[in-house]
């Protein structure tokens, strides 16, 4: 198997607007759904956060220094638009112009993403994207950064259209936190796919330069019992739920009949209907074969079983490992106590998933043109070592280093992977679970701001300049 990555892999760190750059009811910015989200539902707020808005030529330092030549970084919607349209905050828009010069003076490429789950509370507040009128608000912020922002090169729609709807209207750990109700869930997916085909097709007409992608979080489906047709049955319609329904539109333009079937089946037992007019697939249609690049966001796998009885989830927020609870009814229920192990929020770490999952985007879905891997990370309660001033994270050495090896499997495949970037570049918190669950290549002492490499970011820096794994 290739031990090299290919020439001109990037290696980078991942981040997201909201998790990372604090400030967030001042410099003009509107709030988001989340501001008011977080304050009543969960124990932390997004201050400080990371405090990037203030700490980026740090960070952008560090990446110089351990060799890192990516970020992914998100533009707050809010921070440009407070009220989601009309009128542009300055200040917003001269700290994004000052934030991409440091990373092209620090010779760190800039992946910047339109929507990081950050709707303006304003536009959320009136239906975010089940709203259509909303679609169009997107397009028009989309444009004017595509305008404004000569200086970035690779452009991403939204960040996970899938976990949104999940979040939102499944699980309910999201505002508006509501749970069970897949018909919001399948039109919040299918009416963001709306916007993000219209945003590229902006793109197109416009004769933007760079490139243009979207980023989906694709986590594999496996039948706990292959001989058992219900499991496999649920392992199906928890694909088509999580990443089908979004492929197919993504690349197809289209649903395919096997997706509508698994969609028809699922709102038949739980109820709702679907608004997909021939506009919209017009516009998919456009679109598909349009994407310069796959953003794949990988964590985990699940095994299914087939659960007839009602529809139960419990959000293991805290990570009490075994607190999981995942059963739809007529679709099927997650099984946590398979034989692989999973983090302390029960996500099972299962690096094959990722080589799975690749094969399959090459298959199903053979116009990607090219994929980066824009999310993969270890969430872990880190131990800061007070004395030496640094996290020893083998846990997540090992993490990194298992699907480094799952991507160059795939490349030995035939797939055409570019990149790999960490979740996170630093500590940042976590949406529905706080600033215990890091990720961070470097810790951030939340209280003093101060950054500090851990282990794995002088193992992954070690990786960028063998360019290859040992
Ligand atoms: C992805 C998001 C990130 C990040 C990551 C880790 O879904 O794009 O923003 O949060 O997952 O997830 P979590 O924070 O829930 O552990």
């Amino acid at each position: 198997m290739v031990k090299e990555f290919p020439q001109g892999f990037i290696f980078g760190g991942a981040t997201a607007a909201y998790q990372a750059e604090g400030v967030t009811q001042s410099e003009g910015k509107g709030r988001v759904a989340w501001d008011t989200y977080l304050e009543e539902n969960y124990w932390y707020t997004a201050e400080p956060a990371s405090d990037f808005y203030h700490q980026y030529p740090i960070d952008l330092k560090l990446c110089e220094e351990f060799g890192i030549n990516g970020i992914r970084i998100s533009i707050a919607w809010s921070r440009i638009f407070p009220d989601g349209y009309g009128k542009v905050n300055k200040a917003g828009v001269e700290f994004y112009h000052r934030l991409f010069k440091e990373c092209h003076k620090r010779h760190v490429e800039p992946f910047v993403t339109l929507h990081h789950f950050d709707t303006p509370e304003v536009l959320h507040k009136n239906g975010d994207f089940l709203n259509r009128e909303n679609i169009d608000y997107f397009v028009d912020y989309a444009t004017f950064c595509f305008k404004e922002f000569e200086e970035v090169n690779y452009w991403t729609t939204f960040n996970e259209i899938g976990p949104i709807g999940d979040g939102q209207y499944l699980v309910g750990k999201f505002p508006p936190g509501i749970k069970y109700d897949f018909e919001k869930l399948f039109q919040s997916h299918h009416n963001m796919m709306v916007a993000h085909a219209k945003a590229v097709a902006v793109f197109r007409k416009l004769g933007i330069s760079g490139e243009i992608g979207i980023v989906h979080a694709l986590p594999t489906k496996y039948p706990l019992n292959k001989d058992s047709a219900a499991d496999v049955r649920a392992s199906e319609l928890e694909d088509i739920i999580h990443n089908k329904f979004i492929l197919d539109a993504t690349y197809l333009g289209e649903y395919s009949t096997k997706t509508l079937n698994g969609v028809n089946e699922i709102l038949s037992i739980n109820g709702g209907k679907l608004s997909i007019t021939d506009e919209d697939l017009e516009i998919l249609r456009f679109a598909k074969d349009q994407n310069d690049f796959l953003g794949i966001n990988y964590y985990m796998s699940d095994w299914m079983t087939s659960h007839d009885g009602e529809n139960h989830i419990t959000h293991n927020s805290k990570g009490e490992k075994g607190a999981s609870l995942y059963q739809l009814k007529g679709i099927g229920q997650r099984e946590y106590n398979v034989d692989i192990p999973r983090t302390e929020w029960d996500w099972i770490i299962y690096p094959q998933g990722l080589v799975d999952q690749i094969k399959r985007i090459q298959v199903d879905y053979p116009n990607y043109n090219k994929i980066y891997i824009t999310e993969n990370g270890l969430g872990f309660k880190d131990h800061f070592d007070e004395k030496n001033k640094t996290v020893d994270d083998k846990e997540r050495i090992d993490y990194i280093k298992a699907h480094l090896e799952a991507v160059l499997e795939a490349i030995d495949q035939g797939a055409n992977v570019q990149g790999y970037f960490l979740w996170s570049l630093m500590d940042v918190f976590s949406w529905s679970n706080g600033y215990e669950k890091r990720y961070g290549l470097f810790y951030v002492d939340f209280a003093t701001q101060l950054r500090y490499p851990k282990s794995s970011a002088y193992w992954f820096k070690k990786v960028i300049e063998q360019n290859r794994l040992d």
